[in-house]
């Protein structure tokens, strides 16, 4: 069986050790894993499967002889060194938002449009974390009962903003709680968002900024919800609005969803058979005995977790419910993975076709 080299870009991130840890754990055929990272950490050492590698810098040669590359080391990084790769022939999984809407690029939550990867042109996204969930737990509704409009809150975990974001965090809880600083008062540098002029304290607080301001008051990751659905579900016509808040969990990312599905008499029971078949859902559905999904329980899991079903009181097509997910995993990690064992079952894993996305010839 051909075996894959494989190339993880930000290895040594947040989510680049759990992509590491999703290989491991993968049915890919793996020859080699090249773990590329800045120049800081070259040198510094991993395991995969027992064996250490060491890191190295991730240059515009990284990628000669490498089958298959994940990116997750920033938009910008992607932006310089996805064509490099896809110059020497390498089938690119980008983890990052740099190439989501691009029309010549699928976007792809294996459950959900595995198919759209027949297309691929060299390079596959992979949604943002909050989408990936809300698209695992939605999809199977709207096959079932069509889906006219969603309107999501997120409650998104520390991890999505990185390594150094965890570390603030944690910095800010033990000022807090071990030498009585006020919440108000400890210092914060990273969040909301590092590149943003303001930054405030996570600890004991909630925060309504996830990314930077877009269009219509609108952050960055909020647009990305809305534009990434459409683009995975393929309707432009589709509703959607969110609102993306940060709170003080490490990991497992939460969301309240409201959505209105197209059929008449659909009922809460109804829309729970259809998500207990679901690929990929547990449903976590039972008010009598307190049973819902919780972010705590979600970590480490792959699965993405449903709850607190409900219709809306008044409008008579809307329904309620609670979504949970490891954001690190099925949030970016595994889903990266799944799109690389996808590509390998479909037999497009290893293109070397002189056609791609950059340049067509
Ligand atoms: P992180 O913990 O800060 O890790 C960043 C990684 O990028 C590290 O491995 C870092 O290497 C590497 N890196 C930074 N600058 C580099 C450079 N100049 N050259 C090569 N490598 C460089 O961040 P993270 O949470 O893992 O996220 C990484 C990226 O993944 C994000 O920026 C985002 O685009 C994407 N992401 C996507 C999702 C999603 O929703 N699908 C979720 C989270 C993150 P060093 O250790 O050497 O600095
Ligand atoms: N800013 O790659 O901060 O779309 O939680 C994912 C997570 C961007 C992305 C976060 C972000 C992405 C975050």
């Amino acid at each position: 069986m051909s075996e894959y080299v494989i190339a993880v870009v930000g290895a040594t991130g947040a989510v680049g050790t759990k992509m590491l840890k999703m290989l491991e754990e993968s049915i890919l055929p793996i020859s080699r894993v090249k773990l590329l990272a800045s120049k800081r950490s070259a040198g510094k050492e991993l395991t995969f499967k027992g064996e250490k590698v060491a890191v190295e810098e991730l240059t515009a040669d990284s990628f000669l002889g490498v089958d298959m590359a994940l990116f997750s080391a920033g938009g910008g990084i992607s932006e310089r060194f996805v064509p490099e790769a896809v110059k020497h022939g390498t089938v690119v999984v980008d983890n990052t938002s740099y190439f989501r809407m691009d029309p010549n690029v699928p976007l792809v939550v294996p459950e959900v449009n595995e198919v759209a990867l027949m297309n691929h042109k060299g390079v596959v996204a992979c949604p943002n974390c909050s989408t990936i969930q809300m698209m695992v737990a939605l999809e199977p509704i709207r096959k079932a009962f069509g889906l006219t409009r969603i309107l999501v809150s997120t409650y998104q975990a520390i991890s999505g903003a990185g390594a150094r974001a965890i570390a603030e965090a944690k910095r800010e809880f033990m000022e807090i709680l071990n030498e009585g600083v006020s919440p108000k008062e400890v210092v914060a540098e990273i969040l909301p968002v590092t590149s943003d002029k303001r930054h405030f304290p996570i600890a004991f607080n909630a925060l309504p900024q996830i990314d930077v301001f877009a269009k219509e008051d609108y952050t960055y990751e909020e647009w990305k919800m809305i534009n990434e659905t459409k683009k995975i579900m393929e309707d432009d016509s589709l509703k959607v609005s969110a609102t993306c808040v940060r709170i003080p969990v490490l990991s497992g990312h939460s969301e309240a969803i409201y959505f209105e599905v197209e059929k008449s008499g659909v009922t809460p029971q109804e829309i729970r058979y259809c998500l207990k078949k679901a690929s990929g859902v547990i449903l976590e559905d039972d008010p009598k005995t307190q049973t819902y999904p919780q972010a705590v329980n979600s970590v480490g899991r792959k699965e993405t977790f449903v709850g607190r079903i409900r219709k809306d009181l008044d409008e008579e097509k809307g329904f309620h419910c609670w979504v949970v997910s490891d954001n690190l995993l099925k949030g970016a990690a595994l889903n990266s993975v799944q799109i690389a064992e996808s590509l390998h079952r479909l037999g497009i894993g290893k293109e070397r076709k002189k056609s791609n996305c950059f340049k067509e010839s």
